[in-house]
C-alpha cells in the first residue's frame, strides 16, 4: 500500500527537466503534453483520504488522462485535479460527502469523485451519492484491478492439475476483500466500467455478475498474464485489450485444422522416433509438443508483418522436433544422425541435440521467404542466449534494420534453466541498450514443471520460473500447454507485441514431460505422484482432435487419414532414404554459412597488413584532433593535452598503443570492414588511454567519435560501453562475429581476470566452436594483463588457461615450408594467443584478423603500464606497406648483432621484456645476454624460435623468464615446445616467481622484491 502511494507521489512530483531519481521513474512522454503540476499537488493528492494503495493507480490513470486532455475525464475529476493543480492544500481538494445537508453552491459533492453510476443506486445529477455507493464503485474498480494483477494466480495453467499453491479460494487469492461489500443482490447491479478495462467491448456498463464472469474468462482460464508492473500505460492498455475484449480468442475452422495438423506432426515425430530409436537419447518433447505449432504461429505472424530472418536459440528438449517441423530440416538428415555413420568432412562434431542449422524456405502461410537459423549450443543451458542476440543484432546492423523489423530472435528455455542461470538475467539486461538491443525477443519457456529430477519447489525461490523477465518490464503469458488455441492466442499477442513495441515478451507454456529427463531415464524414482498423473494424460493430438471432432470442425476419418497417417508415411519414407546414406556431413549443420567468403580464395594467402604512410598519418591526425568543424565543441583540458601529444607523435612518425590501435581500426574501416569494440568502459578505455568518444564539456550527451569520420565512404565504427556483464556481453560479441566475417569484432575486459565470469563462452564456444560446429569466428579478446603490484586481482588474464585450450601438439614440429609456415599453422589452429610487446605488432595482429583467408578467435594479453611506457612505441616504419606481424622479436642489442659472445638467451613474452631490458642495461650485459620475445605464443612459432636457438652458441644458457608465477603464465606451454624445437638437445630453464595459489601478491613491497629477485636470477651469469 505504502509503495503504491509513494509511487504516485513521485510521479506527480517529477520535475519537468527529467533529472534526479524521481524523474527516472517517469517516462519522458508522460509529461510531454502538459506541464507538471506543482510539487504541492503531489502532497495534496497523496494526502487525500480516499486514496489508498488499491485505488491509487486508478486515480493515477485518471490524472494522466487529465494531463493529456482535461475533457477526456469526468467533470468531477477535472474539477478535482484543477483544484489540486491550482494549489489546494493537502486534503483540501477532496470534499467529504455532505451526508446531511445539500452541498453549498461552491462545494464539489464527493459523488463527483467517482464515475457516474448506471442502474442500482443511480446518481441523480447534482445529488450526492451515498458513501456506500462510492465504496461500491471503488470496490468494482478494485475487483477489476485485482483480476488484472492477480488473475494469473488462479488461472488453470497446469495440464496435470497438480495444485501447487496454498489452498485458498480463488476469491481470496485474487479479489481479496473487494467483494466483501457485495451480496447476491448486488451481483445484478450495473456498474459503469472504468477506462482501465476492455471487458465491456462496446458496453460501457455491466452487471457485477457479468463483470466478474468476463474477468474470470479473460484472466483465469488457460491463460494467466502478468503485465501490470509495466510502467507504460499504452503498453498496459494494449495487453488489456488483447486479453479482455469479448470474443478475442476465436479461431476459424481452417485455423483450427492448421493447429491440429501441426500438433499432429509434433506428436507424430516424437512417437515415430520413440518407436524406431527406442534406446537412443533424444530429449523428446512429449508433453510439450504444442511448442511446435506455437513457434510456427509466431513465425507466421511475424513473417506477415515483415520479418524475414529468425535466429533461434534453444536447449536440448524438443530440438529434433524443432529442426524437423519448424525449420523443415530434411528428415533423412535428422534420422541419419541416429545411425553410426562416418563423418565425411572436417570437425569433431557434436551430439545431435546440440547441432545448429540454417535454412531458407517458403513460409506456406504467408507465401514469403523466411530464413531460419538455430544456433548450435553446448550442453550449458542458456549460454547460447547472448550469442543468439549478438547474431541477430549483427544481421540487423548489416541490413540497416534499425528497428528490428526484418530480423528477430526467438529464445527457448527450460523452466529450471530459465530461473537458475544468471546469463538469462545478463541477456535481459542487454535487451534495451542501444548498441545491444535486438528490438524485442520472444522467449518461450517449455515449462514441464521439472528440471532433470528436481521439483520446481526446490529449484527456485521465485513464484514463477519466468520472474527474471520482470526486470525489463516484459509481459509474461503463462498458458496451459494442453490448450493449443490458448497457446496460439498468446503467440499471436507476443508476435504483435514485439512488432508494436519492439520489446521482449515471454510465453510460459505450462506442460509436462512424459518420459524421464531422457528416454532411458526412470522418472518414477523421484516423481511418483506427478508421473502417475502423467501416465493417464492423453497425447495432445488425441485430446485436441477429440475437441475438434466433438465440436464438428473435423471428423475422425479425416484426422487419421489426412493428418496422422500421412505424416507417418512421410517419416517412413525419410527413414528409408536415410538408410541409404553412408556418411554424414558436419557442414550440413552449420548455423552461420558465409556464402562467398571462402569461395575462390587461396586458403594460404594473406593480404598485406601494412598500409600506406599517408593512411597512417591521416588517421593519426584525425584521432589527435577535436571535431573538425565544431568550434564550439568544448573539450576537457586534460584530453586536449592527450590529443596534443598524440599529434606530436604522429608528426614524428611514432605510435603508442592507443595510436596503433586507432590506426588498425581506422585502416580497416577505410578498407570497408566494420569494426566493433564492446566491453566495460571501452569508449574512454579503463586506463584512460583510448578516448574514442570525446564528450562536450558543456552539453550533455554531445559526443564526437573521430574514428567514425575518417573517410566519407568508410565502414561503420561502433564503440560501445557495455553493461557490467562478461558472460552476456562476450557471448553477444561472439554472436555478432558469426554473422559476417568481414569485420573486426573486439571484446575488451575491464581487467583480464574478469573474463573468467564468461568462462563458458571461452570454453564451450570460442575454443571449440569450429571443431564442434564447423563454425568460424574472428572474435578478438583484449585482456589487460600484467603484474604491476595491483594485487591478486587486476593482474592476470589467466594466460595459462587460454594456452591450455589451444589444440596444437607440443611435441610436433610442423613440417611446413618456410614461406607457408605461419599461415598453415594459423589455418590449423583452434585459436590464436598472443602477448605483444610493441604497438606495431598490436596493429598488425588486429589487421591480420581480417586479412587472413579464414577466421580464428584471437586472445590478446594487452598492456596497462605499457600504454604509456616511453619505450613501448613503434615507428611508422614498422607499420607501412611491406611490414607484417612479427611472431618473434629477436634481440635488438649488441647480443643480437654479434651472437657468438652470448652466454645466455632469455626468451620471454609481453611486458616483462621491458623490465629485463632495463635490468640488462643496468648490469651492462647487452653483449652477453640476448633477450628474445615470443609475441605469438600459440600457434607456437617453432620455426622462428629454432632460428633464434640456432643463432646463439650451442653452450649458451637458455632460459624462459616470466613475471607470472611458475604454475601460471606461458611456462607450462612453452617448455615442451622448446624441447621439441631443440629436438631435446637443449634444456630450457625457468626463471621467475615460484608457484603460487594466488595470481599475485597483495603487497606492493613484496611485488617489487619478487620482481628484483626475478631480474637478479635472469642475469646471474
Ligand atoms: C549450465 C548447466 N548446468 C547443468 C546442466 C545439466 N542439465 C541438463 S538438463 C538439466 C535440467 C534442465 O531442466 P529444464 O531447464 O527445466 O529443462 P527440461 O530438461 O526440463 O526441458 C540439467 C540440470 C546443464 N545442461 N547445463
Ligand atoms: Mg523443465
Amino acid at each position: 500500500m505504502l509503495r503504491a502511494r509513494s509511487l504516485l507521489l513521485l510521479r506527480l512530483a517529477a520535475p519537468a527537466a527529467g533529472c534526479g531519481p524521481a524523474a527516472r521513474l517517469v517516462p519522458a512522454r508522460l509529461f510531454a503534453a502538459a506541464p507538471p503540476p506543482p510539487a504541492a499537488t503531489a502532497a495534496a493528492v497523496s494526502a487525500e483520504p480516499f486514496i489508498n494503495g488499491s485505488n491509487s493507480s486508478y486515480v493515477e490513470e485518471m490524472y494522466v488522462q487529465w494531463l493529456r486532455d482535461p475533457s477526456s475525464v469526468h467533470a468531477s475529476w477535472d474539477a478535482y485535479f484543477s483544484r489540486t493543480a491550482g494549489g489546494a492544500g493537502p486534503g483540501a481538494a477532496y470534499m467529504a460527502p455532505p451526508s446531511l445537508a445539500a452541498p453549498s453552491a461552491n462545494s464539489l459533492p464527493v459523488s463527483a469523485l467517482v464515475a457516474p453510476m448506471v442502474g442500482g443506486a443511480a446518481r441523480v445529477p447534482g445529488a450526492a451519492a451515498s458513501e456506500n455507493t462510492i465504496a461500491d464503485h471503488l470496490s468494482v474498480v478494485g475487483v477489476i484491478r485485482s483480476y488484472q494483477i492477480r488473475g494469473h494466480l488462479v488461472a488453470r495453467l497446469d495440464p496435470l492439475e497438480i495444485e501447487r499453491k496454498p489452498v485458498e479460494t480463488a476469491s481470496e487469492i485474487v479479489v481479496r476483500g473487494y467483494m466483501q461489500n457485495f451480496d447476491e443482490q448486488d451481483m445484478d447491479t450495473v456498474f459503469q466500467l472504468p477506462s482501465s478495462t476492455f471487458i465491456g467491448g462496446r458496453e460501457k456498463a455491466l452487471p457485477l455478475r457479468e463483470i466478474v464472469n468476463r474477468l474470470e474468462q479473460a484472466y483465469c482460464r488457460s491463460i494467466g498474464v502478468e503485465y501490470m508492473y509495466i510502467n507504460d500505460l499504452e503498453q498496459c492498455n494494449w495487453i488489456r485489450q488483447k486479453i479482455e475484449s469479448p470474443g478475442i480468442m476465436q479461431f476459424t475452422n481452417d485455423e483450427k485444422r492448421l493447429i491440429l495438423a501441426r500438433v499432429a506432426r509434433a506428436t507424430g515425430l516424437e512417437s515415430f522416433l520413440a518407436r524406431k530409436f527406442s534406446s537412443e537419447k533424444r530429449f523428446g518433447l512429449e508433453g510439450g509438443e504444442v511448442l511446435i505449432p506455437a513457434m510456427k504461429h509466431i513465425i507466421d505472424v511475424s513473417s506477415a508483418m515483415g520479418v524475414e530472418s529468425f535466429v533461434m536459440g534453444m536447449p536440448h528438449r524438443g530440438r529434433l522436433n524443432v529442426l524437423a517441423n519448424v525449420c523443415r530440416k530434411p528428415l533423412e538428415q535428422i534420422f541419419a544422425q541416429f545411425a553410426a555413420l562416418e563423418v565425411a568432412d572436417e570437425g569433431s562434431g557434436d551430439v545431435k541435440y546440440h547441432l545448429g542449422t540454417y535454412i531458407e524456405r517458403l513460409n506456406r502461410v504467408t507465401n514469403k521467404n523466411v530464413r531460419l537459423a538455430i544456433v548450435a549450443n553446448p550442453s550449458h543451458l542458456e549460454a547460447v542466449d547472448p550469442v543468439v542476440q549478438g547474431k541477430v543484432k549483427a544481421e540487423q546492423f548489416y541490413r540497416g534494420d534499425s528497428d528490428g523489423n526484418k530480423a528477430m530472435s526467438i529464445l527457448l528455455h527450460g523452466d529450471a534453466a530459465f530461473s537458475g542461470q544468471g546469463v538469462v538475467y545478463e541477456t535481459f539486461h542487454l535487451s534495451d541498450l542501444p548498441a545491444y538491443t535486438t528490438h524485442g525477443t520472444i522467449h518461450i519457456v517449455v515449462n514441464n514443471q521439472i528440471g532433470f529430477t528436481t521439483d520446481p519447489r526446490l529449484t527456485r525461490s521465485s513464484p514463477y520460473c519466468t520472474d527474471v523477465a520482470r526486470v525489463v518490464n516484459a509481459p509474461i503469458f503463462h498458458v496451459n500447454g494442453d490448450d493449443p488455441e490458448a497457446v496460439m492466442h498468446v503467440c499471436q499477442i507476443a508476435a504483435e507485441w514485439r512488432n508494436t513495441f519492439h520489446k521482449d515478451v515471454v510465453i510460459d507454456i505450462v506442460s509436462y514431460r512424459r518420459n524421464g529427463h531422457n528416454e532411458i531415464d526412470e522418472p518414477m524414482f523421484t516423481h511418483p505422484f506427478m508421473y502417475n498423473k502423467i501416465k493417464k494424460m492423453p497425447n495432445l493430438t488425441d485430446k485436441y482432435s477429440k475437441k475438434l471432432i466433438d465440436e464438428g470442425t473435423v471428423n475422425a476419418d479425416e484426422v487419421k487419414r489426412d493428418v496422422i497417417d500421412r505424416y507417418e508415411k512421410i517419416c517412413e519414407e525419410a527413414l528409408e532414404a536415410s538408410k541409404k546414406e553412408t556418411q554424414i556431413y558436419n557442414k550440413h549443420w552449420i548455423d552461420s554459412p558465409w556464402s562467398g567468403f571462402f569461395e575462390g580464395k587461396d586458403p594460404l594467402k594473406m593480404s598485406d597488413t601494412g598500409v600506406k604512410e599517408e593512411t597512417l598519418t591521416h588517421i593519426g591526425k584525425r584521432v589527435s584532433s577535436a571535431p573538425p568543424n565544431a568550434v564550439d565543441f568544448v573539450i576537457h583540458r586534460g584530453l586536449q593535452r592527450v590529443l596534443n601529444s598524440r599529434m606530436e607523435m604522429v608528426e614524428s612518425r611514432t605510435v603508442d598503443w592507443a595510436l596503433a590501435e586507432a590506426m588498425a581500426f581506422g585502416s580497416l574501416l577505410k578498407e570497408g570492414y566494420h569494426v566493433r569494440l564492446s566491453g566495460q568502459d571501452v569508449e574512454r578505455g579503463t586506463f584512460s588511454h583510448r578516448h574514442h568518444v570525446m564528450h562536450h564539456q558543456k552539453v550533455d550527451m554531445a559526443t564526437y567519435r573521430p574514428l567514425c569520420y575518417l573517410y566519407p565512404d568508410q565502414a561503420q565504427y561502433t564503440v560501445c560501453n557495455s553493461s557490467l556483464s562478461e558472460f552476456g556481453v562476450l557471448g553477444f560479441e561472439l554472436g555478432f562475429s558469426l554473422t559476417n566475417p568481414n569485420a573486426l569484432i573486439c571484446w575488451e575486459a575491464q581487467f583480464g581476470d574478469f573474463c573468467n565470469t564468461a568462462q563458458v563462452i571461452i570454453d564451450q564456444f570460442i575454443s571449440s566452436g569450429q571443431a564442434k560446429w564447423v563454425r568460424q569466428s574472428g572474435l578478438t579478446l583484449l585482456l589487460p594483463h600484467g603484474m604491476e603490484g595491483m594485487g591478486p586481482e587486476h593482474s592476470s588474464a589467466r594466460l595459462e588457461r587460454f594456452l591450455q585450450l589451444c589444440s596444437e601438439d607440443p611435441e610436433y614440429f610442423p613440417p611446413f615450408a618456410a614461406d607457408e609456415f605461419a599461415i598453415r599453422q594459423l589455418s590449423e589452429c583452434n585459436m590464436i594467443v598472443a602477448n605483444c610487446s610493441v604497438p606495431s605488432n598490436y596493429y598488425h595482429i588486429l589487421r591480420r584478423q581480417v586479412h587472413m583467408p579464414f577466421r580464428k578467435p584471437l586472445i590478446l594479453m594487452t598492456p596497462k603500464s605499457l600504454l604509456r611506457h616511453p619505450r613501448a612505441q613503434s615507428s611508422f616504419d614498422d607499420m607501412v606497406e611491406g611490414t607484417e606481424f612479427k611472431r618473434v622479436l629477436p634481440d635488438t642489442a649488441a647480443a643480437g648483432q654479434s651472437p657468438s659472445g652470448v652466454r645466455r638467451v632469455i626468451f620471454c613474452s609481453g611486458k616483462v621484456y621491458y623490465d629485463l631490458e632495463k635490468a640488462r642495461e643496468d648490469r651492462g650485459l647487452q653483449d652477453q645476454v640476448a633477450i628474445v620475445r615470443v609475441e605469438q605464443l600459440s600457434p607456437f612459432p617453432f620455426d622462428e624460435v629454432k632460428q633464434q636457438l640456432d643463432l646463439y652458441p650451442a653452450d649458451a644458457d637458455i632460459v624462459w623468464a616470466q613475471e607470472e608465477a611458475k604454475n601460471n603464465g606461458a611456462w607450462a606451454f612453452v617448455e615442451p615446445r622448446f624441447e621439441t624445437t631443440a629436438a631435446k638437445a637443449k634444456v630450457i630453464r625457468y626463471v621467475g616467481r615460484s608457484c603460487s595459489a594466488s595470481p599475485a601478491t597483495g603487497s606492493k613491497t613484496a611485488h617489487t622484491k619478487e620482481l628484483n629477485a626475478l631480474l637478479n636470477e635472469a642475469f646471474d651469469l
